[in-house]
């Protein structure tokens, strides 16, 4: 069953260790290296502004010093991949099997400093103490309970995004229920009607609390896959561009974004998520992605891409038939949130097919 390999995709990707390069000295390189500061600069926004040339030295000098410093630095970077970082998002939980068969989750919202690439700690908020928060998984006709509790310094409620739901359970603050504040608890309750790939976020003050980290996924049943396949991993891929997270796959920035590490002939299914403020146009190199499914509602045709635009709010599913071996560049293709003179970073990750 899909659901058994489920998400293994997701949770067993090891991360090797690597050594930050930041951690070198910089005495002997001809630049100063950034310091994790600068990396923390790749936020939303991202000068690439080339620097001009120093004074006292000719043109053809300072091209040569830059081009090889450039070289180095982005090297240094880029092969630090796949770099560790503290905490993982996106885990999948299990939840408590009540007497009913209800099956209840338990979502803290809470503070938390969150390592989003060696060297950048930043203030976020949390379910669970991770970001995304966890990936909840229940099948089609299970009950659902979620219980809340606010564990932030202001309130927030959970919005149920792409699950059908009754009105009260909706979650949108002063919309369908009252804010919960903070030390306080809700219970959503969820009649998981349909096979869904919906997912789950703050809709209060929601600039800040979902760009922070208050989001995650929720799979309901199986996707229904073209000529019965079934897919050998299946990977939720979290967007996010904006708040103290920035620009980031599952909560983390190159180089501490996870590699997807497949098996020459295996069928990877991932589900795009974009939880951020801008669309972003997902691109894997050497393999096609077939559009099995948008929003979670299987196309009666799927379509092959190579690109694959994601806007706010939006789920794509795509099946990805890893046929070719190699180190595939997965990433989004607006470079101002993928590469730039310092080497890789934010939205960029490989597949790794061997
Ligand atoms: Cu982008």
């Amino acid at each position: 069953m899909l659901r058994t390999k489920a998400l293994v995709g997701a949770v067993s990707f090891t991360v090797a260790l690597a050594v930050p390069w930041w951690s070198f000295s910089p005495a002997t390189s001809p630049a100063p290296a950034p310091a994790a500061g600068a990396a923390a600069d790749h936020g939303a926004t991202h000068d690439d502004d080339p620097s001009p040339a120093s004074p006292g030295t000719s043109a053809g000098d300072q091209e040569a010093q830059d081009w090889k410093s450039m070289d180095e630095m982005m090297a240094k970077r880029d092969k630090s991949f796949p770099a560790k970082t503290e905490g993982r998002g996106a885990q999948v939980i299990k939840p408590k099997i009540l007497e009913d068969g209800t099956k209840r989750f338990t979502l803290t919202a809470k503070p938390v400093k969150w390592e989003v690439e060696p060297g950048k700690v930043v203030d976020a908020m949390s379910y669970n103490g991770m970001v995304p928060g966890p990936t909840l998984r229940v099948d089609v006709g299970d009950k659902v309970e979620v219980v809340l509790k606010n564990k932030l310094p202001q309130s927030t409620v959970i919005h149920w995004h792409g699950i059908p739901i009754e009105n009260a359970m909706d979650g949108v603050a002063n919309i369908t229920q009252d804010p919960v504040p903070p030390d306080d608890t809700f219970t959503y309750k969820i009649k998981a009607e349909r096979a869904s790939v919906g997912w789950y976020h703050s809709h209060h003050n929601g600039t800040e609390q979902v760009s922070n980290g208050l989001w995650g996924a929720f799979l309901i049943g199986d996707m229904p896959l073209p000529d019965k396949i079934k897919a050998d991993h299946e990977i939720p891929m979290q967007l996010q561009d904006a708040g103290s997270i920035g620009l980031s796959l599952n909560g983390k920035s190159f180089p501490a974004t996870e590699p997807i590490r497949v098996r020459k002939g295996e069928s990877v299914l991932i589900h795009y998520v974009n939880a951020g403020t801008m669309a972003h146009p997902m691109h894997l190199h050497g393999l096609d992605q077939l559009v099995v499914a948008k929003d979670g509602f299987p196309l009666k045709e799927p379509y092959k891409a190579d690109t694959v635009n994601v806007a706010p709010g939006e789920r794509y599913s795509v099946l990805v038939k890893a046929d070719r071996a190699g180190k595939w560049a997965f990433h989004c293709h607006i470079f101002p949130h993928s590469e730039g003179k310092s080497g890789m970073f934010g939205m960029f990750t490989e597949m790794v097919v061997s």
